[in-house]
């Protein structure tokens, strides 16, 4: 199975935003992770409105936004216009999950949730149809560089047996390491979000790390 390698470009090098995103693409990278924060929902900010517009209109790979806001209902379709193939919301901060799912699959864009650490699989199960992307959260959002939980694992395993069933791809997001990526492949998980754990700031570069990430 073809993993899924989603630079998480909250961590890349912002002085030169288009050598990133060319350099990214080159190494075989599959969707750009964009991480948005309101300062409420988590306790920090992320990408701007500018950034993402930026790399939306230069990437030629699919881009994702991982709304961490509240209400993200009210962002969906401005997300989705300005180019996001890919929009997941955190099901706990929306009153209406379900609808806003839909909503994001009407815009024409996939829909996706993200599971925070302390979220049950069982929370979040009558929502797993109406989700083209499921993203486990393996540290609490907000910040890059934390420690996994692997108190999570469980859900990863859950979600893959189910995978088939309702058509949905499992994510993973936050310290992903490539131990992390080797064990996880191996159960079924798809993609996988590439912070600093495994990509940026290496001594390496991005075309020999993807390499060595596809060959776990
Ligand atoms: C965190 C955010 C993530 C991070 C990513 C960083 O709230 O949603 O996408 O940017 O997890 O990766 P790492 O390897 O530094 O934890
Ligand atoms: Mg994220």
């Amino acid at each position: 199975m073809k993993k899924l390698l989603c630079p998480s470009m909250m961590c890349a090098n912002f002085g030169n935003l288009e050598k990133e995103i060319e350099e990214l693409e080159k190494s075989g990278i599959d969707i750009f992770h964009l991480d948005v924060m309101d300062g409420s929902y988590v306790p920090n900010f992320g990408m701007g409105l500018q950034d993402i517009e930026f790399i939306c209109k230069h990437a030629t790979k699919q881009v994702d936004v991982h709304l961490m806001v509240v209400d993200p209902s009210k962002y969906v379709e401005k997300f989705s216009k300005i180019g996001c193939d890919i929009i997941y919301i955190h099901p706990e901060t929306d009153k209406h999950a379900s609808r806003t799912l839909q909503m994001i699959r009407d815009t024409g864009a996939k829909s996706g949730i993200a599971i925070n650490p302390g979220t049950s699989f069982e929370a979040i199960k009558d929502l797993l149809s109406l989700c083209d992307y499921v993203m486990v959260m393996s540290v609490n959002p907000g910040f890059a560089g934390q420690k996994y939980l692997d108190f999570v694992d469980y859900k990863f395993e859950k979600l893959c047996r189910l995978k088939e069933q309702y058509h949905y791809k499992v994510m993973i997001d936050g310290a992903c390491s490539p131990e992390v990526i080797a064990k996880l492949s191996k159960i079924g998980v798809d993609g996988f979000v590439l912070g600093t754990s495994a990509l940026f700031g290496k001594d390496k570069s991005y075309q020999q790390l993807c390499q060595e990430i596809r060959s776990l």
